[in-house]
């Protein structure tokens, strides 16, 4: 099968890290669903179907643990396979998918906006905060705070290997925000002077669990001791509804070359390097998750997942149910 070029650098981007951050990757897996749907040249529809199966095969397998990524190739994939008995051509299905990727992308960008919104009302004049990597929802909060007016300062982690802290630091100072920029291994020591902490989010289980970039865990744990605030800013499409029937989130393991470099790792064969991208807070140490639908505790996350994936957690249950007949009937 025929995979256009710009979807093929789309996953490459995603799999490399040029296109990261969870909602942005959950865009652009969007987008290039939307792409491969316009470049489509054949007329069969059964072919149709299988060529953008396809495509969300190759997007799904870039990266592993955000959450949003299989959430917005379902949206757009779901769309299709819902109508699919009623659609009578290529065009009337390309239709529906290239609508609904569009569709995806109108109402990520609306929910980091609304999430600035509603987050901001828990920040207060002179509040010092802390972040981590470079999520584009906690900026979205600290932004908008300032914005309203409020004086705030922040500190940021450089988020090693990959350094996103830079990244943050140079958006938020661009913004004339007070920013300073610390090694990841300050963090323990800066919390004495810190208000509240808001990161972003990869994934949220069904317990309320978010998974975020590696080292969010020890911010969280250093948090309580320091009775400091954790707040979680994501979008519901960041929720997983695979946790709720069981399933765990793969947390990505990336190349020691991120961490040493190449000739380091050459010259010393013997060395083990790790490089773990995500880790996991429980819920009890982070204090409320700020979504588009507003602010939940930790624990409402299923109520969330209830509300926003019914329909596919029963149709996972369904499919593992039916499995399981198929098992006691051989
Ligand atoms: P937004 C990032 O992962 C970070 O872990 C960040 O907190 C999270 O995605 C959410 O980002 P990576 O792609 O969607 O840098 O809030 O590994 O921008």
């Amino acid at each position: 099968m025929n995979i256009p070029k710009e979807v093929l650098e789309i996953a490459d981007g995603i799999r490399s890290m040029k296109i990261r951050g969870a909602g942005r990757i959950a865009r652009s897996a969007a987008n290039a669903l939307k792409i491969a749907s316009e470049m489509y040249t054949g007329n069969t529809l059964n072919e149709y179907i299988e060529y953008i199966k396809t495509i969300a095969d190759v997007l799904l397998n870039t990266r592993p643990t955000a959450v949003s990524l299989p959430n917005a190739i379902n949206f757009v994939i779901s769309r299709l396979m819902r109508k699919i008995d009623y659609i009578s051509d290529v065009e009337e299905a390309r239709n529906i998918v290239e609508g609904a990727a569009s569709e995806f992308i109108v109402r990520s960008k609306e929910a980091l906006k609304l999430i600035g919104v509603i987050g901001a009302k828990r920040i207060r004049d002179e509040d010092v905060i802390l972040t981590h990597c470079n999520s584009s929802a906690a900026l979205s909060v600290i932004m908008k705070a300032y914005e309203e007016g409020k004086n705030i300062k922040v500190f940021a982690t450089e988020t090693r290997p990959k350094f996103q802290g830079i990244i943050t630091v140079k958006i938020l100072a661009s913004k004339g925000i007070d920013v300073t920029l610390i090694p990841d291994s300050a963090v323990r020591l800066i919390m004495k002077k810190v208000d509240k902490v808001i990161v972003g989010a990869d994934a949220v289980a069904a317990n309320g669990a978010v998974v975020n970039k590696i080292g969010t865990s020890q911010i969280a744990l250093a948090a309580h001791e320091a009775r400091v605030r954790v707040f979680v800013a994501a979008e519901t499409y960041k929720f997983s509804p695979a946790t709720v029937t069981g399933e765990l989130i793969i947390i990505e393991e990336r190349k020691p070359s991120e961490v040493v470099s190449t000739a380091f790792l050459e010259e010393h064969p013997k060395i083990r390097v790790r490089n773990p991208a995500f880790d996991v807070t429980p819920a009890d140490y982070i204090d409320a998750i700020i979504t588009e639908k507003g602010v939940i505790p930790p624990q409402a996350a299923i109520l969330i997942l209830k509300e926003e994936y019914g329909w596919v957690i029963s149709d996972y249950l369904l499919r593992i149910s039916s499995s399981e007949e198929g098992e006691t009937t051989k």
